[in-house]
């Protein structure tokens, strides 16, 4: 295994207020031995954010994003349990038809709120990204499912050299109260061929609490719509040959409503997903079919910017 750049190192001991880990057993990569499983050792280019400011390197800004339907009940606790180290929240309204908007501006009033373009969860992450302006960026579920306490642990290896971390909730330190037995059986098996197709070792595939340096976001190259976005990251971060991180997550049940995902038909599209990855060499083209509700709002912000396209304020004020 390789070691991790020195001025990484240096980066993270100034910059994060949380220990680094690199220790050769975290570094090991075994399931059990460390708290972060080290599945790629690429060193990471320097980038521009990585120069120092007066002698410092630059602190590393946060932003949190949320993909959010019908979350009246659920927003609030998470919103309410954002580290002090998140610098911006973005929350993704998937055309909630219940106060799940309200709600969380009443709790965090600088949040900003972006509209959907379409439908399903892929979308909204795409759109996240898109309007995410820090250096790092998290995903996080609306429902209670992830504890927003566990926000550190995907910041860190960001702040240790790593360009992705996905949770794990079979790692060590890791655990799911909320996992079906159909539900683990299907993630078993896919991450299982995820494993055998691309060669890694992952412990956990259909798991959606992440994150990732902003200036990767475009390699990600991100076009699904559904559930099946989790794959995509995670693929398209291989692909790209991130270095990527799993670090253990505590997945709880979702704390009130109903669940927007089925076990079949969504793990046929991540199925899809993988083989259509693995075996067709062409890039999938992007096709948005944009929600009627979203072109009435981008009509005026069209009209008004020379560009033609809807400005990052206009996409952020509008709620749908
Ligand atoms: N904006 C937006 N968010 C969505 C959409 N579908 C799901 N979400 C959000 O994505 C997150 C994950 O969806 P869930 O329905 O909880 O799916 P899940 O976590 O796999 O299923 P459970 O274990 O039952 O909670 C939640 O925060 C949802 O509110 C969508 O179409 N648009
Ligand atoms: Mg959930």
């Amino acid at each position: 295994m390789t070691s991790l750049p020195q001025d990484v190192d240096n980066h993270a001991a100034i910059v994060s207020p949380l220990s680094p880990t690199h220790d050769s057993g975290a570094a090991a990569g075994h399931e059990g031995r460390g708290s972060v499983s080290l599945l790629r050792t690429r060193e990471r280019r320097a980038g521009r954010d990585d120069f120092p400011v007066n002698g410092h390197p630059r602190r590393q800004t946060v932003s949190v994003v949320i993909p959010a339907m019908n979350e009246e009940h659920n927003i609030g606790w998470v919103l309410e349990r954002m580290p002090s180290i998140v610098d911006e929240v973005i929350l993704v309204d998937g055309h909630s038809s219940d106060r799940t908007v309200e709600v969380a501006r009443a709790v965090r009033p600088d949040l900003v709120v972006v509209p959907q373009r379409y439908r399903g969860k892929g979308d909204a992450v795409r759109v996240a990204f898109g309007a995410a302006s820090c250096d790092l960026v998290v995903m996080i579920d609306a429902d209670g499912s992830m504890e927003p306490s566990e926000i550190d642990r995907f910041v860190t290896p960001l702040l240790n050299g790593y360009d992705f971390v996905k949770g794990s909730r079979f790692l060590a330190g890791g655990g799911s109260s909320d996992l079906t037995l159909i539900r683990k059986l299907g993630n078993q098996l896919l991450v299982r061929m995820t494993n055998t197709m691309f060669l890694v070792h992952f412990t956990d595939l259909c798991y959606g609490y992440c994150s990732v340096r902003r200036e990767c976001l475009p390699a990600l190259a991100l076009t699904s719509h559904g559930f099946e976005i989790e794959t995509e990251l995670v693929v398209h971060a291989l692909k790209a040959d991130l270095r990527i991180a799993e670090v253990p997550s505590n997945e709880l049940p979702r704390r009130c409503g109903t669940s927007n995902l089925h076990a079949f038909r969504d793990g046929k599209r991540v199925l899809r997903t993988l083989l259509r990855e693995r075996f067709v060499r062409r890039p999938r083209p992007v096709v948005d079919p944009i929600d009627q509700r979203v072109l009435q709002l981008w009509r005026p912000a069209a009209a008004q910017s020379p560009g033609g396209g809807a400005p990052r304020e206009a996409l952020s004020e509008g709620t749908l």
